[in-house]
């Protein structure tokens, strides 16, 4: 296992040891939601589930850079690990799922997974995979064009790197050294498309095509991503334009809902990377580091488990919006 050596650690790295126990409750919390959800699906309750289970930490390690309402998010479907840490809370992630009135990514409008907040500066997706990168990059230009010190996250899978979204924002943003830091998730495959027949050569590498910096991370290692990011950031405050990172992950549950895994990978190969559990490693750190033990692990996880279970009974006895605003807020009124 290649953890940090704790000596060289966090401390190192700028972060407090709350700190790290709030990344920690993050990325259990995002896992958490994530089941709960699949529950609700085999119960028939939830109609559809796409998960961020094995992506947590690459999430959280990387938004641990944001400054909530004042940095901006283009996140993709997975990232629930990202918005709940930026603030929306799981209560905002089950009335999505369950499509009620008072989901705050839509009113019930949109698939789940299609996060937005105006307050967090968490700028909701399209369906088609990639259209959110020249997006995110022309606000890294209202930032720079503005005087402004805000910096953009954009985020996606391996696969949304194959389209030509992907390379005319990073082309962009290269010739202009806006400030976007593009966080690739590649998770090994794009639904069944295993990642070799759909990423030619290094997606970390292609950076160095635009003129900025590429770097590959251990996505399953919220320190390692969370430090690769922190150069990022900075790097983007200062003026010197975007960085990519390529965040190497897996992800542990089937696409989605409605994806069987089992035609394409084998069971062994999701094995392999149940070993290299995000939250497994996290916790190995935390207890060598002695930041956590059995009895808070225990706190922890039940007081989560308390909160998943009062949210999904207010969110199920949550009101479905009325058809009569169906086609309010979908054009400007006013
Ligand atoms: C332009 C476009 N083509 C195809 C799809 C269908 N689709 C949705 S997700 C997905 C796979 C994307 O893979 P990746 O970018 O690696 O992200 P992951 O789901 O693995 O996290 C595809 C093909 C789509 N939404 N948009
Ligand atoms: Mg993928």
């Amino acid at each position: 296992m290649d953890l940090r050596d704790a000596q060289a650690g966090h401390g190192a790295l700028g972060l407090e040891d709350d700190d790290l126990l709030r990344m920690y409750r993050c990325i259990l919390l995002a896992r958490r939601v994530d089941e709960r959800m699949w529950v609700l699906n085999r119960q028939g309750k939830a109609a559809f589930v796409i998960s961020c289970q094995g992506q947590e930490a690459a999430q959280v390690g990387t938004a641990y850079n944001l400054r909530p309402g004042r940095d901006y998010v283009y996140p993709y479907y997975r990232d629930a690990g990202i918005t709940l840490l930026l603030g929306q809370t799981p209560r905002d992630q089950f009335l999505s799922l369950l499509a009620r009135r008072e989901d705050p990514n839509s009113a019930g409008r949109q698939m789940p997974g299609h996060y937005s907040s105006r307050k967090l500066n968490i700028v909701t997706a399209s369906a088609p995979v990639g259209v959110q990168y020249p997006q995110a990059t022309g606000t890294a230009l209202a930032f720079k064009m503005r005087g402004e010190d805000g910096v953009v996250l954009a985020c996606g899978g391996e696969a949304s790197t194959s389209g030509g979204d992907w390379h005319e924002a990073m082309n962009f943003a290269g010739i202009h050294d806006l400030p976007v830091v593009f966080l690739i998730e590649n998770n090994a495959y794009a639904i069944s498309v295993p990642e070799k027949m759909q990423v030619a050569g290094s997606i970390s590498g292609r950076a160095a095509g635009y003129g900025f910096p590429g770097v590959e991370v251990d996505g399953n290692d919220v320190l390692a991503v969370y430090e690769a990011a922190k150069e990022a950031f900075e790097r983007a405050r200062r003026g010197d334009g975007p960085t990519l990172i390529e965040a190497k992950t897996y992800r542990l549950t089937a696409h989605s809902s409605d994806d069987d895994d089992r035609r394409y990978r084998e069971r062994e190969e999701i094995e392999v990377w149940r070993q290299k559990d995000p939250i497994a490693r996290f916790e190995k750190y935390l207890e060598e580091t002695g930041l956590l033990d059995e009895e808070q692990k225990e706190e922890i996880a039940d007081g989560i488990k308390a909160e998943i279970d009062e949210v999904v009974e207010y969110a199920e006895g949550a009101p479905y919006a009325d058809p009569e605003e169906a086609l309010e807020r979908v054009y400007a009124e006013g």
